[in-house]
Order: structure tokens, then C-alpha cells, then sequence
């Protein structure tokens, strides 16, 4: 069995960061090790919340593991709080990646245009950097062009979007995905490019009238399960799109949906119907 480790925050309600990477990662078959870098009452998008950092257990977590030569298949990194966070996750994956360690990070930041709370362009400017360091990014737009520090533009077309991309590849990532793309009216989706064989894909499915919290982590979180099943980044990318509109249409008909996230935990049947099952 793979086993993936996923830093990032543990937002106690509110699903999204740690509590959805967690079981979907679980859910592909995939052990899901973890790097909590802050434990917060709720996500930040909350009227008030606590936050207590936990940056400074970073380095004793992973050099502890280091002693006892755990090792990891994945990095999944998401939701980072701070310029010194970044500095000691750069130096966890310099510290367990191997030749075949996957890298993915999905620099979490912002939305719509606009950074989330506490974040600066000049924190985007250091993820930028991070980012370097990633086998694939999954940045929504707004991240990339804070990350490439031009001016969001909501009305893009293809070519500005491969454009996007390439520049992103630019930041020393081989791969990288944009998602939440509508090209087509009615439409949303992911374009990707892979700047090795220097080929784009995308995949689009219906856009549903709605917008809900905690998409991008669990966007992201499916696509790394499908990637350690052996999917290909396209297949991955594909799968993590059609789980999330699953997820948003559990949530949709839920007349108890709760106001902060999606139903992922309805739509795990789902992803779990599309990961390659192993033999005993
Ligand atoms: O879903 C991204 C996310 C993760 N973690 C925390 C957040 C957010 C977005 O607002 O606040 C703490």
C-alpha cells in the first residue's frame, strides 16, 4: 500500500484542509500519514475562530521520522500559514524526497480574485517558490496569477490560459493544473500542461449553479488518492472534477446540507467506484 504524507492545517469544523484529505485519501486505498502545521475551531472563512500554530512540531516531527526511516511514496501539501511554514516544508521535501517520491502542491491561498485572510502577495511570491519544488500544482486562477504576480482576469479565453500555464511551469514545476476553468458557458473544469511532453489536456463537466467551501482541497486530495492508485495525471485530474460535481450535487439536494462544505462523505461511493481495485 502507498502511503502519502499531507501537510497542512486542522480546521476542527468546516471541512476542508486535513479533515477532507483524511478520508479521501483513506478512501483510494492509500495510507494517509499527516503533518498538522495548526489546529483552528473552524477554517477562517468563519465570522471568529482559534488558531493555535503548530509550526514549530514541523521539525521534530520530520526529523523524528527521519531517525526511524519512515519514508513516503507522496507530499501532499495544502492550506500554509506562514513565510517560515513554507521555509520548513521546502525543507521536508528536500528531506524525504526520493526519485520516486510524487510531489503535489496545491497552494492554497486564495479565491475569486481575492487572497483569504492573513495572506499578502508577498506570501504568494514564496509559494511561488515552493512550488518549484512540486512534480504537479493545482492552483484556481486566482492563486496563479498571484503566484506569476499579474492582475487577475476573470475573462480569459484558452490562449490565456495555456499562456497561465506555461508561466506556471516557468516556476521549475514540470506539471501544472488550473482549476474551477469555465471556457464554455455551463461549464467548469481543469487545464493542464505538462511541460515535459509539452502537451495541455483539460476536462470539463456541467457548472452547477452554486459555490461551496472547500472544493479546491478536495479537488486536490482526489487527485493525489488517484495519482498513488496509478492514474495518470490526466485520468487523476478527470476523476478528482467528476468526484467534486458529485460532491456539490450530494450537497445540492441535501436540505440539510450544512452552509460550510460539501457532502464529499455522500460521493465517496463514487470515487472510490473509480480507483483500480487491488488483488488479494
Ligand atoms: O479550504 C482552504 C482552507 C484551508 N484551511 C483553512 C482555511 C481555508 C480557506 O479559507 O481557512 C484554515
Amino acid at each position: 500500500m502507498k502511503r502519502v504524507v499531507t501537510v497542512q492545517d486542522v480546521s476542527c469544523v468546516g471541512k476542508c484542509s486535513l479533515t477532507v484529505a483524511l478520508p479521501i485519501i483513506s478512501a483510494a486505498g492509500v495510507e494517509c500519514a499527516v503533518v498538522p502545521t495548526a489546529v483552528l475551531s473552524t477554517h477562517t472563512a468563519f465570522p471568529k475562530f482559534t488558531f493555535c500554530d503548530l509550526t514549530d512540531e514541523i521539525e521534530p516531527i520530520a526529523n523524528t521520522w527521519k531517525e526511524l526511516d519512515i519514508t513516503f511514496d507522496a507530499i501532499y501539501t495544502g492550506y500554509l500559514g506562514s513565510h517560515r511554514q513554507l521555509s520548513l516544508v521546502g525543507k521536508l521535501i528536500d528531506d524525504f524526497k526520493e526519485s520516486g517520491t510524487l510531489v503535489v502542491i496545491d497552494p492554497v491561498m486564495a479565491d475569486n480574485g481575492v487572497l483569504y485572510k492573513g495572506f499578502t502577495p508577498e506570501f504568494a511570491a514564496a509559494m511561488a517558490k515552493l512550488c518549484a519544488k512540486a512534480d504537479l500544482i493545482v492552483p484556481n486562477l486566482t492563486e496563479a496569477s498571484f503566484m506569476l504576480g499579474i492582475e487577475y482576469n476573470p475573462d480569459y479565453d484558452e490562449e490565456y490560459i495555456r499562456d497561465v500555464l506555461k508561466r506556471l511551469t516557468g516556476l521549475g514545476c514540470p506539471r501544472a493544473a488550473i482549476t474551477g476553468i469555465t471556457l464554455k458557458k455551463g461549464e467548469i473544469g481543469v487545464y493542464y500542461y505538462d511541460r515535459e511532453t509539452d502537451s495541455y489536456y483539460s476536462y470539463f463537466n456541467e457548472l452547477l449553479p452554486v459555490r461551496y467551501h472547500g472544493t479546491g482541497d478536495i479537488y486536490a486530495s482526489a487527485t493525489v488518492g488517484a495519482l498513488m492508485r496509478g492514474l495518470s495525471y490526466e485520468d487523476s485530474l478527470a476523476l478528482a472534477t467528476d468526484f467534486t460535481l458529485e460532491c456539490i450535487k450530494y450537497t445540492l439536494h441535501d436540505e440539510n446540507r450544512r452552509f460550510y462544505g460539501v457532502n464529499f462523505e455522500e460521493a465517496l461511493p463514487f470515487y472510490i467506484s473509480r480507483i483500480p481495485t487491488t488483488a488479494l
